[in-house]
């Protein structure tokens, strides 16, 4: 890896942060859903997670033991901001510059990602997404966060994975808010976030002009059966194109979000299907969107091999008997950290950050009170070392952030899937690095030279 290359862990605030009802923090639509009877494993919720709120300096003390460079956290919008808008929680607020400064001090950099999902319940009574006004209360939000971090953050993520805030809670309704809306609808959201991006990044510009800044998009990552042509482009189109003819897939899709903010345009493949449900777009849009942004991040965990059939069509390979799988059966698919970044690079031409990979294992404290996860070092340098060998033929690779630094809260999973290198006893809230995060101590010591 070259020498400015960012070796970091995520996480995100209601996954760990706990105090839900502390130090005047707002509602989120997550502490609301998590009430509701049957959507969380046997109901669990995001009140305690991993008391980061107050245990934030032993994790960081964890995260310089473990030499991690940089720390990708994400801010809970209504512990700013309780109604979304207007009053600012200080102690809220506080927490966040608490927090940053401990980093620096750590010598870690930090990565603000602004949204991760845990909406103002609040804006959510106002519509949330479908309302018009949603971009003028990121934008006023993200005024508050930049103003109040000055030039202590330089590094700021407006989104993660607006596929699957979209993709489960507002049209599987599997997570927050739990709703299944219209195409329309979707489509009329989609475009809001799009809009509050881009109101994001202008704000930053204008306040931190020597900030970076970049979205964390996420997509299954396809790669070809060979390396002939015609495997390659079927892959590429299997990313990129062929989620548009399967109904309702379309908000997993990579470049239904990538092109408008890196290319100014929805795309024509997903046009094809989605046009007559498209809301009015108003001149100048497409530019707020499209403001340039320094880096895409991505989040990869998997794909499926693609191969082209006799008749030139995109074909996906069935999955080998017994493939690998994690705890959470979702298949072990290295060369998706490799085709994924190529495939997003040659389209969209930014540095690429892989903002989040990695797994889910059955975790246990052994009888020599260490936790040894074979597996997930295993994934992890399998992922590594195809990640690395994207740099080497070409494509811009600028970072790679682990899933997760600590286990945490794993959406209607609850706390059943454990994806920490850090392990953390619910109960007692003690914390023991796993084999994993000491493996990744010695790649972050060789710069990746030991992958
Ligand atoms: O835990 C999540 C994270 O919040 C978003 N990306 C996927 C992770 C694993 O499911």
């Amino acid at each position: 890896m070259n020498k400015s290359f960012v070796w970091g862990v995520a996480t995100s605030s209601y996954q760990i942060e706990g105090a839900a009802y502390e130090d005047g923090k707002g509602l989120s639509i997550w502490d609301i859903y998590c009430t509701q009877p049957d959507k969380i494993f046997e109901g669990h919720s995001g009140d305690i997670a991993c008391n980061h709120y107050h245990l934030y300096k032993e994790d960081i003390s964890l995260m310089k033991q473990m030499g991690i460079k940089a720390y990708r956290f994400s801010i809970s919008w209504p512990r700013v901001l309780p109604n979304g808008v207007g009053e600012v929680n200080q102690k809220g607020l506080q927490f966040y510059l608490n927090l940053v400064n401990e980093l620096l001090e750590a010598g870690i950099e930090p990565y603000v990602t602004l949204f991760h999902w845990d909406l103002p319940y609040e804006l959510h009574k106002k519509g949330g997404w479908l309302n018009s006004d949603s971009p003028k209360w990121f934008k006023e939000y993200t005024k508050v966060i930049v103003e109040a971090f000055g030039d202590k953050v330089t590094n700021y993520i407006t989104f993660n994975e607006p596929q699957c805030f979209i993709g489960h809670g507002y049209s599987g309704g599997v997570h927050a808010p739990g709703l299944k809306h219209s195409t329309q609808d979707l489509l009329q959201m989609t475009h809001h976030i799009l809009l509050s991006h881009g109101e994001s990044v202008k704000t930053i510009r204008e306040l931190a002009p020597y900030a970076k800044v970049g979205i964390a998009t996420t997509a299954l990552m396809h790669y070809p059966t060979s390396n002939t042509p015609e495997d390659i482009e079927s892959a590429r189109k299997a990313v990129m194109d062929e989620i548009f003819k399967s109904e309702n897939a379309w908000p997993w899709s990579v470049s239904w979000w990538g092109d408008p903010i890196f290319l100014g345009k929805y795309p024509e493949e997903g046009l094809k299907y989605l046009e007559k449900y498209m809301p009015k777009i108003k001149d100048g849009d497409m530019e707020i969107i499209s403001q340039p942004l320094d880096f895409l991040g991505q989040n990869i965990y998997n794909g499926y091999e693609i191969t082209t059939s006799p008749n030139g069509e995109v074909e996906i390979v069935n999955r080998e008997i017994g493939h690998g799988k994690t705890a959470l059966n979702w298949p072990i698919t290295p060369k998706s950290l490799y085709w994924g970044p190529k495939f997003l690079y040659e389209r969209y031409k930014k540095p690429i950050f892989i903002t989040e990979n990695g797994l889910s294992c059955h975790d246990v404290v052994s009888l020599d009170g260490k936790v040894h996860d074979p597996n997930r070092i295993d994934f992890l340098h399998r992922y590594l070392k195809e990640f690395k060998k994207a740099g080497e033929d070409g494509v811009e690779i600028a970072g790679y952030f682990e899933w997760s630094f600590m286990d945490n809260f794993e959406w209607h999973s609850g706390y059943a899937d454990r994806f920490g290198i850090v392990y953390v006893d619910f109960t007692t809230q003690e914390r023991i690095i796993k084999d994993s995060g000491y493996w990744y101590k010695t790649v972050i010591e060789t710069n990746g030279k030991n992958l």
